[in-house]
């Protein structure tokens, strides 16, 4: 605990604890002290570099500043006086002789204008030093080092907040400035525009070019009005600010949010002008009757309407509902499927499946989730009875020991990964296993390059050491874990020396990552696609658990599971029921007494079997099951495996009504198309990867006569007989919540009020459980249980025709199928145009040159892209992303199922590699 020190501060006593700086206790009291090195926000260590804050300390000889100072007992501060109030002018005066006009400055608004206003300082009698020249070479970011003070502001927020260590100090004292990574200018580097550099800067000298005029010298916008919302892309769930301008945004920052103390990555901080895209669904549009479907798509935006016909709602909502009536009648349930979002809100979520459910008597109803951790979901339930995760991700910070597997944090999850980083260079122990290279792991005690698909006999082989060598804890193992005897037994085979060669790590590395983990106070463990993306998956996440339950690692801070949740709101998703086995809060549809009590609450007789999921939706379509679909928000038409097969599938629908905010690869396939409106445009909550229910607020309004998503729910629902009626989100929510005790006690109106509240919470303003299941776990009897494993191979191993390993996933820049981030110009800028990785040792033994256009192949399909040398990627290996619609990935992939999670193998297929050319002459 630190003291208490009473001091005098402008004559007034004041209290505070000696941790705090002068400058903090000022702020307290209302005194507010000029600052310009400093920023005030969590994160930022004081550097008192530029003396805009120095105060005069009785008894002192010379002024402090008092960003660094801490007070201490009968000190007597004077942040007024003469000396102290002339030295901050002239600190000001100094730095503003070299600064540009302010009319002419980059940010004529920025903190040293609004100082300098404050304490009265207009023009500076010194003489200019020479002038830097300006960089506009980063798509998102200017840099107009003229009005730069050295403060090193950036430097810190680069290195110490972000963790990515791409800018630096260069040069002496009035030549000091910022420098870049690899080679000056900044879009050269290895900069990966998190931009947090910009919000730290306090002159504008790194500023955002969408606030800028054309050259980027100035700033020419100015927001006319900032909403408090949740960034829409990944399952960190960063909370934002967004400014409008003339109805569009034009600026996010981040807020001070439980999962980003004001942190934000690129996708969210300049990648928001998809919402105000061109490109946008404005009209609901009907499919022409003459406008036969392909299943090859020869997309063409541009003549659309040669395709579709614009539409009334009237009509488009007519035939969408009368479509799904039509094959209702015919088929009964069986004849339908719905695909929800989890890109939607919780409410949207929840309606959806319900119009499912309670329209069509069908449990046919899944989303992305399928794709992503169904298998971790499935081990998870298994295993200890809850399928989210037990720790939050900045629980890393309180690890002495942090693995993280078949995950990429620093491009999937860059906020997460920023505290995994902080973590590490705190001196806690990072492990980080992947068959391909990744930038985290320059920040790990133990990088595991291991081989694809082998995660069961790499950590089968963990478990042997924990169990061998005696390092599990007997007595957490009696008072809380089953099978494991049964786990024993398994795992005798699998020594470190016989796992050896199938992993391809070494025995000792194995044995060492085992005594790491089990004998460090605390660990916790972070998984991703690379583990539940296989015919496996199950049993990768099985293995995952029983290294936490034997060694008891979890359930308290510093340890546990943690699936790093992709979507924004794919766990809330899952939680209000968007899955076909079960209703909200995973309460099984197969069980009377659940089915029941839905029956009651929804005034029908509902499907008492578990539906069909994403991929046996597409096979069902295809064997004539299936005719009429309803998908909203999702893009299976790129993103589902085995886009020939799935793409077949969508075309053979009698009736598809798709409800997005682009005319997708998907929608291309609909009947009816109706425009929705974007995240950025409607009300609702989201549930992050870490159980945190956040508000994502209105902050422009729809295009056109695009509508929200639940109002087009409800509308279906009612065309087909449900008499819904909502008075709006609150109510929604409110219902929802009825049925889910997960979210008792955080009621619409304290989510108002306290912005963010983890799930579960034990009252209505205790915060909520960030750590769960330090008692008992909430399976039948509280205790958990361990599932053993054994070795199953990838479904299909590369062999003398497709010798190599085609992986797949995502880009920092990029989002899923693109359907979003390509329509964002700055991250377009960044990465434009599809391309396969490859080791630079592979694309000279192929005989390939880097840039070249490329043909890549599996069983399934081909597609052709550019080249691109990655020494991230392992040999052997191919590595593309899925986002790209000119090579969509999923024409490679294989569909095979893990039998518990039903998600497709996205992760390992067999694949081989030519140069484009010689497509011609075959
Ligand atoms: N920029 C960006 N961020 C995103 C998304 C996006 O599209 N773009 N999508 C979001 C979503 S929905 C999700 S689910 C998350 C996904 O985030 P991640 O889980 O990080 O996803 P991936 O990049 O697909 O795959 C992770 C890692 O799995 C590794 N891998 C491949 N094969 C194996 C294997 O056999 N074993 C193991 N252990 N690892 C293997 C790959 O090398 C890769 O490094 O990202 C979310 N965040
Ligand atoms: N090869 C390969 N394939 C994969 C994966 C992989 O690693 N490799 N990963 C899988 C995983 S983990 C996932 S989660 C899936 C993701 O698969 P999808 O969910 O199909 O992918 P997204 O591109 O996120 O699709 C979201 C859609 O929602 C639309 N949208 C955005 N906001 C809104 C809104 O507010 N309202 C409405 N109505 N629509 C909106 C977007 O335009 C877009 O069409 O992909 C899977 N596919
Ligand atoms: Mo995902």
């Amino acid at each position: 605990m630190s003291e208490v020190v009473t001091f005098t501060l402008d004559g007034k006593s004041v209290t505070a604890s000696e941790d705090e700086t002068i400058w903090q206790v000022a702020k307290r009291e209302g005194v507010g002290i000029p600052h310009l090195c400093h920023k005030d926000a969590p994160g930022y260590r004081s550097d008192g570099n530029c003396r805009a804050c120095m105060v005069d300390i009785e008894g002192e000889r010379t002024l402090t500043a008092s960003c660094i100072r801490h007070p201490a007992e009968g000190m007597v501060v004077n942040t007024e006086t003469e000396r102290a109030t002339k030295a901050r002018e002239m600190v000001f005066e100094l730095l503003m002789a070299d600064q540009p006009d302010r009319h002419a400055h980059p940010d004529p608004e920025s903190d040293f204008w609004r100082w300098s206003d404050n304490i009265g300082v207009t023009a500076s009698r010194y003489a200019p030093c020479e002038r830097p020249a300006q960089d506009v070479s980063h798509p998102a970011i200017a840099v107009n080092l003229e009005a730069c003070i050295a403060c090193n502001l950036c430097e810190r927020a680069c290195r110490e907040v972000q963790v990515n260590d791409v800018i630096g100090m260069g040069w002496r004292g009035s030549h000091a400035a910022p420098v870049f990574d690899l080679a000056d200018p900044m879009g050269l580097s290895s900069c990966v525009a998190c931009g947090e550099c910009v919000s730290a800067c306090p002159t504008g000298a790194l500023f955002e070019k969408s606030l800028m005029d054309e050259t980027a010298a100035t700033r020419t916008v100015y927001p006319d009005e900032t909403v408090d919302s949740v960034c829409p892309f990944c399952g960190v769930g960063c909370l934002t600010s967004v400014s409008v301008s003339d109805g569009k945004i034009v600026k996010v920052e981040g807020r001070d949010g439980p999962a980003n103390e004001n942190r934000l990555c690129v996708k969210g901080r300049f990648g928001f002008d998809y919402v105000s895209s061109p490109e946008r669904l404005t009209k609901p549009l009907v499919r022409r009757e003459d406008a036969p479907k392909d299943p090859e798509l020869k997309l063409n935006p541009s003549n659309y309407l040669t395709v579709f016909r614009e539409a009334s709602w009237e009509e488009a909502l007519h035939r969408a509902a009368d479509g799904l009536k039509e094959s209702y009648g015919a088929k009964g349930g069986a004849g339908l499927a719905g695909f929800g979002s989890a890109k939607g809100s919780n409410e949207e979520a929840y309606l959806f499946q319900k119009f499912i459910r309670q329209g069509f008597g069908t449990n046919n109803v899944d989303h992305c989730t399928r794709l992503c951790h169904a298998s971790s979901v499935a081990a998870l339930m298994e295993g200890i009875g809850s399928g989210a995760v037990t720790a939050p991700f900045s629980s890393a910070l309180d690890a002495d020991c942090i693995i993280v597997i078949g995950a990429r944090p620093e491009q999937n999850h860059p906020v997460a990964a920023t505290y995994l980083k902080q973590a590490a260079q705190r001196g806690a122990k990072l492990v980080v296993m992947d068959p391909r290279h990744q930038g985290l792991m320059r920040f790990a005690d133990y990088a595991l390059v291991f081989k694809p698909g082998s995660d069961v006999a790499m950590l089968n082989a963990i478990l042997n050491v924990i169990i061998t060598e005696g390092l599990y804890d007997s007595q957490y193992i009696a008072a809380h874990v089953d099978g494991f005897e049964a786990l024993k037994e398994k795992i005798a085979d699998f020594t470190p020396e016989a796992m050896e060669p199938v992993c391809g790590i070494d025995a000792e590395t194995l044995r060492e990552v085992a005594r790491l983990y089990a004998k460090s106070g605390k660990s916790i463990i972070f998984w991703g696609m690379g583990v539940s993306q296989h015919v496996h998956g199950t049993d990768n996440v099985r293995c995952l658990i029983a290294m936490a339950l034997t060694t008891g690692h979890i359930g308290r801070p510093g340890t546990g599971l943690h699936p790093l949740r992709g979507q924004n709101n794919v766990q809330g998703a899952s939680d209000a029921g968007l899955i076909p086995q079960v209703f909200p809060d995973y309460r099984s549809v197969e069980d009377p007494a659940i089915l029941a009590e839905f029956e009651d609450a929804w005034g029908r007789t509902l499907d008492p079997q578990r539906g069909l999921t994403v991929v046996e939706i597409m096979d069902d379509i295809l064997a004539g099951g299936i005719e009429a679909m309803y998908v909203m928000g999702e893009n299976p038409a790129m993103s589902d495996p085995d886009q020939h097969h799935a793409r077949k599938a969508l075309t053979s629908l009698k009736h598809l009504v798709v409800q997005d905010i682009f005319l997708t690869e998907t929608a291309w396939h609909a009947d009816v198309i109706l425009p929705a409106t974007a995240h950025a445009e409607k009300l609702g909550t989201f549930t992050n990867t870490n159980r945190q229910v956040q508000i994502g607020r209105p902050c422009v309004s729809a295009p056109g006569e695009a509508r929200p998503d639940l109002d087009l729910i409800i509308e279906l629902a009612n065309r087909v007989g449900l008499n819904w009626d909502y008075s709006g989100v609150p109510e929604v929510y409110e219902e929802m919540r009825s049925h889910m005790r997960s979210l008792e006690h955080i009621s619409w109106d304290r989510l108002e009020r306290d912005g963010t509240v983890t799930y579960p919470a034990d009252d209505d303003h205790a915060p909520g459980n960030e750590i769960l299941f330090g008692q008992s776990f909430p399976t039948s009897d509280g205790r958990a249980r361990i599932v053993p494993t054994d070795l199953v191979p990838p479904a299909e191993l590369p062999d003398a025709d497709f010798p190599l390993v085609l992986t797949t996933g995502r880009m920092l820049e990029h989002w899923h199928t693109g359907a979003m981030t390509r329509r964002a110009t700055v991250l377009d800028a960044i990465e434009p145009e599809p391309v396969v990785s490859m080791h630079p040792k592979e694309i000279r033994k192929a005989g390939l040159e880097v840039g070249q256009q490329v043909r890549v192949e599996t069983r399934r399909g081909t597609i052709t892209l550019t080249l691109r040398a990655d020494r991230d990627v392992s040999t052997g290996m191919l590595f593309i992303p899925f986002c790209f619609q000119e090579a969509p990935a999923n024409f490679l992939t294989n569909p095979q199922l893990d039998p518990f999670g039903k998600i497709p193998e996205f992760k390992y297929c067999a694949a081989r590699i030519a140069p484009a050319m010689l497509e011609a002459a075959e």
